[in-house]
């Protein structure tokens, strides 16, 4: 593969191989990364990127699309196949955008809307004041409790009793334990709020039940494409059709619109010009993948592997935020190991190991050098590691973690990682 870049363009392609060579011989344990099948790598790289489509199939402002309209109604079908969704839109380029189209759709400025905080475990989109969704709404974000570190469904309640919201956001990006869909969807019935659920980081063991389903409880389900999911680097949005919290029906004559409509003028025009079309096969493809029953197996065995990793942490005697996972991740709390966070992944990045620091919930760190490691199995699942490789990368990293120093030890770990990454290769046909 590459070999017109390599000829081409050798600067580019050194740095292309370089990276990929990286993810082969590492351990990528960071829960929102994912090793794409080489079919969605090579869809990506198609002549599909040439093409403008503004608009939707059947209505676009440029001639020429008659194999991108089948190719988009393709990734539509299959999106709603997948999800038991009555609608989606495969257009979003990214997950903010699709974040930010949902609230146009849905919100005015000003309008209350609950998330969960990011230091708890949500995301920037769901209301973090530097960002435009907390610049535009008035987001009043629920959090974890102190002692369980886990949501409690009292407290949420309790906000959106006295605050009111016109929507309520649920899904993270590093929250180790489940979401009750449906606990959620009875506190959005009793305050006339909007439900939207942020899939992105645990869609794929949604898909295979082995952690709730969104819909039918939600409005609106937001998911990137390329985390448990394993598709291209991207976003779909999926609603029902009908706004249930609408004060007027649905009427084309007046031009009132329905949910899935709002959703589709929100993302173009309201907030993206010409679609990816590339990018929007590479989903068509992912979501066949997601289809077929070996998925199924592949999302069971990233729980399984967590469950293995976050045992083996915890017999080490590394304290993990919530006492466990219930999905694909779990965080360390590096406090009790006297390093920082981002002390702990550079360090396991020099060897190989690749994590990334977090904040914890009642973090006393900043951000950018946090009391914790975000770390997960997604990547490792894909190239057919078990329980019995998660119990040695966990002794490994637990290693690290107790000797930041030590030569000896890292070179031990040096070898582990070779070791391991030579017995499950990946992406060997690219380079
Ligand atoms: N940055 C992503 C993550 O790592 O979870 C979320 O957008």
């Amino acid at each position: 593969m590459y070999e017109h870049l390599q000829q081409t363009d050798n600067e580019v392609y050194e740095l292309v191989k370089k990276e990929t060579e990286r993810q082969q011989h590492g351990l990528v344990m960071i829960p929102s990364e994912n090793a794409a099948s080489v079919s969605v790598l090579e869809t990506m790289g198609t002549a599909l990127s040439n093409k403008y489509a503004e608009g939707y199939p059947g209505k676009r402002y440029y001639t020429g699309n008659e194999y991108i309209d089948q190719i988009e109604n393709l990734a539509i079908y299959r999106a709603k196949k997948l999800f038991n969704a009555e609608h989606a839109n495969v257009q979003p380029n990214a997950g903010s955008g699709a974040n930010l189209a949902i609230y146009f759709a849905l919100l005015k400025p000003g309008d209350t809307v609950m998330g969960l905080n990011l230091a708890h475990g949500g995301h920037l989109t769901h209301g973090n004041p530097v960002n435009f969704s907390g610049m535009t709404y008035r987001f009043q974000s629920y959090g974890v409790n102190k002692e369980t570190e886990r949501i409690d469904l009292d407290e949420v309640r309790a906000i959106a009793l006295r605050e009111k919201p016109k929507m309520i956001v649920t899904g993270a990006t590093a929250y180790p334990r489940q979401f009750d869909f449906s606990a959620f969807r009875k506190i959005s019935d009793e305050v006339g709020a909007y439900l939207l659920a942020d899939v992105s980081h645990f869609v794929g063991l949604c898909l295979a039940g082995v952690h709730p389903a969104p819909f039918p409880h939600a409005d609106v389900v937001m998911t990137t494409t390329h985390k448990t999911l394993r598709g291209p680097r991207s976003a779909i949005i999926l609603s029902k059709t009908t706004d249930r919290l609408a004060s007027t029906p649905a009427d084309p004559a007046t031009k009132v619109k329905n949910l899935a409509q709002k959703i589709d003028s929100a993302v173009f025009p309201g907030t993206q010009g010409g679609p990816m079309e590339h990018i929007i096969a590479a989903k068509a493809v992912c979501f066949a993948e997601a289809m077929k029953p070996e998925f199924k197996t592949y999302q069971e065995n990233i729980v399984k592997n967590a469950h293995a990793l976050a045992e083996t942490l915890q017999a080490e005697g590394i304290r993990l935020v919530s006492g466990g996972t219930d999905n694909h991740l779990m965080l360390i709390d590096c406090t009790p190991l006297q390093i920082t966070g981002k002390q702990g992944a550079n360090a396991l990045a020099d060897l190989g190991i690749y994590t990334n620091f977090n904040t914890i919930p009642y973090d006393t760190r900043k951000p950018f050098d946090p009391s914790g490691i975000r770390l997960g199995t997604p990547t490792l699942t894909t190239r057919g590691m078990g329980a019995g490789e998660m119990q040695t990368i966990g002794h490994t990293i637990a290693k690290v973690l107790k000797n930041m120093t030590n030569e000896t030890v890292r070179e031990g770990v040096r070898k582990v990682v070779r070791e391991l990454t030579a017995r499950f290769p990946l992406y060997s046909e690219l380079l």
